[in-house]
């Protein structure tokens, strides 16, 4: 591929831009100029990419043309304000913030399991929750063999999934602990050092949290299929990156272990790594730095007729976020998909 896109991140500074911009150079992404943007109290700065640094400009309305690709990881309120004006410019948008999964005119995608969906684009593609990309790249082998008619998950999610204040706050109140010192919790409602806590994002009407809700809901977009029951139970645990997730499904016709073993281990994007003789699982600590989502503990369900249970485990800040996106930008440019048909959809 050849050298010839320009490429932003827009909210670079972050736990996740950073990411974005590490993955965009290692990954060779055909970008001739790569631009950073962050809010005005980030602009003047510097953040690495490659062997060298790129100076933040603050994020503007008009900053877009000429941009060919951007991909934000800002928060959901700057995606809102900012991603339209982008497609609006002609460049294509990939968004990692909550703002546009559901919108239907955004297709929402994990490369691995619906690239098919980035056809319909209108300028602003969604990536993911975290949590939802892990555990789908590792079940879409197995709803596409045997059907799955039930997903229950439970989730244990790492403190980087906030952001660099999440990181900063379990760093802090471990330190306080040791310390004989009160932990302050700034970030989140009560100490996470030494704890967990059931609640991810903001609790909703219905007593599910938003972060569970995301789980349901993008499941069934992104296999689009409605009829797959899913129901979420999400925590966060005092582990900086990495989240685990047990999901126990229930099949459409029987798969046993063995079975799903090695038709996961053909899946791209899973890494199966189970041997329970061995004592090898998945482990936080242990996916963080990498690609895959790494897939143990699998079982069949003996409570029922077709069921399994598998324990997933990947990098959040990675596959969760910032390396998804950058696949999503990789795949644009190999469907030749770049470039916005309508540009008054958002506007
Ligand atoms: O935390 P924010 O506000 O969402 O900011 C994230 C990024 O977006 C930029 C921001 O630049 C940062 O690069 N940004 C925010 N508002 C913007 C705007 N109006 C904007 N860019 C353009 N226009 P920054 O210069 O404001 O921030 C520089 C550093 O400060 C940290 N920070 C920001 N707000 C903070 C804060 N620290 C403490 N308290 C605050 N209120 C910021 O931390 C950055 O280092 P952070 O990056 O690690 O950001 C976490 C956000 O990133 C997203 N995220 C993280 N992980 C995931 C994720 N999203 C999805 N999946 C993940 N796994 C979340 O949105 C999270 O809020
Ligand atoms: O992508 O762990 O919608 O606090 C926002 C909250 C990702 C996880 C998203 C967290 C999430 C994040």
């Amino acid at each position: 591929m050849s050298k010839s896109l320009t490429v932003a991140v827009v909210g670079a500074t972050g736990a996740v831009g950073r990411e974005m911009l590490k993955t965009l150079h290692e990954r060779n992404f055909p970008a001739a100029e790569v631009r950073a943007f962050a809010s005005a109290r980030s602009a003047g700065s510097k953040v690495p990419y490659g062997s060298g640094e790129l100076v933040v400009q603050e994020l503007k309305e008009d900053v877009f043309d000429g941009i060919d690709i951007a991909i934000f990881s800002a928060g959901g309120s700057t995606s809102q304000r900012f991603a339209p004006h982008a497609a609006h410019a002609g460049c294509v948008v990939v968004d990692n913030s909550a703002a546009w999964r559901m919108d239907e005119r955004c297709p929402l995608v994990v490369p691995e399991v619906n690239p098919q969906a980035l056809a319909d684009h209108n300028g602003i593609i969604a990536n993911p929750n975290c949590s939802t990309i892990q555990m789908i790249v590792a079940l879409k082998p197995i709803y596409d063999a045997v059907g799955i008619k039930r997903i229950v998950v439970s989730t244990y999610q790492a403190v980087s999934g906030t952001g660099q204040k999440g990181i900063e706050e379990l760093e802090r109140q471990t330190r306080d602990v040791f310390n004989l010192r009160d932990p302050e919790c700034k970030t989140y409602p009560y100490q996470i050092a030494f704890n967990i806590l059931p609640h991810i994002d903001v609790f909703l009407d219905n007593d599910y949290t938003k972060e569970e809700m995301k789980m349901v809901n993008e499941t069934k977009k992104i296999l689009g299929d409605d009829s797959v029951r899913v129901t979420a139970t999400c925590a966060r645990v005092p582990v900086f990156y990495g989240h685990a997730e047990s999901v126990n499904v229930e099949t459409g016709k029987k798969m046993t272990a063995k079975e799903c073993r090695v038709l996961l281990s053909q899946a791209p994007g899973v890494k199966v790594f189970d041997n329970p003789r061995e004592k090898l699982y998945p482990m936080p600590l242990y996916a963080a730095g990498t690609d895959e989502a790494f897939v143990g503990r699998i079982r069949e369900d003996e409570s029922i007729e077709n069921g399994l249970n598998l324990w997933i485990v990947a990098d959040n800040i990675r596959k969760g976020a910032a390396l998804n996106a950058v696949q999503i930008a990789e795949e644009l440019v190999r469907r030749d998909l770049l470039g916005v048909k309508d540009r008054n959809v958002f506007m």
